[in-house]
């Protein structure tokens, strides 16, 4: 199913894939030397569908990202020093030092921090979208990413059943990473494929390759199409494996070997670098220089946000941040 995807587009999501898993590998050994208060969440292997759902929403759309969703954060506009800065707790960051991994965004630009209650973020992408509706902007899509393990929530049938009867923009993207922290799919869902729970909803439905950074640019550029044409949600349901534990505290020992080796064990970042040699016809030399690049950039916003230091607890303002004198002096364009 794949078409042929621009060499530019293509070239701007591996790159923004490349800095997620830099950046994710920075954080895990910043978590180790014991410089994360929080936890760190990886999104190792799944960086291949989390760009394309970034890369396929425009300004103005709304996008609710999950754990693993660092490459589609940046693809939706997210810096390095945003992540980072909310990641070492520096109060310059997009949630002011009160959230020390994933749950920040800038919900005035589309941007919903996260919600660790597993299928809670769909409705609230749904409530975005009516919003819009009833103030006429009907051009923006919406965007709400979960795991396999969401699919079993009441939260997850009641937000999809409610997109469907309002014929809601909204793409619905499950990264079915073969687990739930360490609970197994068998023992998740008893339907053959997850896409059979929105054909009962009536809604259209997307199986993907998730290793496959091409088919999964393809997919989603075709269920934004038909979801800005007013077709209602699509739920896109990618095949991949979590490269990672569930956190880095978790080694991950119960992932089988077997499932490892198996076609959804493949790591998608790989996939791309061999496309990018092979069929766009990239120099090698370029690709190191990406890598080389990027990882000097993030280094130097490390060393920058370490400086930047906490808050301090006298002086800092800790009223909620939706507060009006918090989000007010900082314009629309924040918070
Ligand atoms: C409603 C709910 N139940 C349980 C949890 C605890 N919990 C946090 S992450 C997680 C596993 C999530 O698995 P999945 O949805 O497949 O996403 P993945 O971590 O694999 O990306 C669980 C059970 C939660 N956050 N919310
Ligand atoms: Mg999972």
């Amino acid at each position: 199913m794949n078409h042929q995807i621009d060499r530019k587009r293509f070239e701007r999501a591996y790159r923004y894939m490349l800095t997620a898993r830099i950046l994710d590998e920075r954080l895990a050994q910043l978590y180790r030397g014991g410089n994360v208060y929080g936890g760190v969440f990886l999104g190792k292997g799944q960086e291949a569908l989390s760009v394309s759902v970034g890369i396929s929403l425009d300004k103005g759309d709304v996008f609710a990202p999950l754990i693993r969703d660092g490459a589609g954060r940046l693809a939706f506009g997210e810096t390095i020093l945003d992540a980072l800065r909310n990641c070492l707790g520096s109060p310059l960051g997009p949630m002011r030092a009160r959230d020390g991994n994933v749950h920040r965004g800038k919900p005035r630009e589309g941007y919903i921090p996260m919600i660790s209650h597993l299928g809670a973020n769909i409705s609230v992408v749904n409530g975005a979208l009516m919003a819009k509706r009833m103030k006429g902007e009907t051009k923006q899509i919406g965007a709400a990413c979960i795991g396999d393990g969401a699919t079993s929530t009441g939260a997850f049938h009641e937000a999809l059943n409610q997109a469907a009867i309002e014929k809601l923009p909204l793409l619905l993207v499950i990264a079915n990473n073969q687990y739930a922290y360490s609970t197994p799919t068998s023992a998740q869902f008893a339907c053959k494929e997850l896409s059979l729970k929105a054909q009962g909803y009536g809604v259209g439905t997307h199986d993907v390759d998730g290793t496959d950074l091409k088919a999964c640019m393809t997919t989603l550029e075709k269920a934004a199409a038909l979801a800005r044409a007013g077709e209602g949600p699509q739920l896109i349901v990618a095949e991949l494996l979590r490269l990672c534990g569930h956190g880095e505290h978790d080694d991950a020992q119960y992932i089988s070997p077997k499932i490892k080796a198996s076609k959804v064990g493949r790591d998608c970042m790989n996939e791309a670098r061999n496309t990018l040699l092979k069929e766009y016809q990239y120099p090698e030399k370029d690709l190191d220089q990406w890598t080389t690049e990027t990882t000097d950039e993030i280094n130097q916003a490390i060393r920058q946000v370490q400086q930047e230091g906490g808050p301090d607890p006298f002086t800092h303002n800790w009223k909620a941040l939706a507060t009006r004198e918090l989000c007010e002096p900082l314009g629309s364009s924040t918070l």
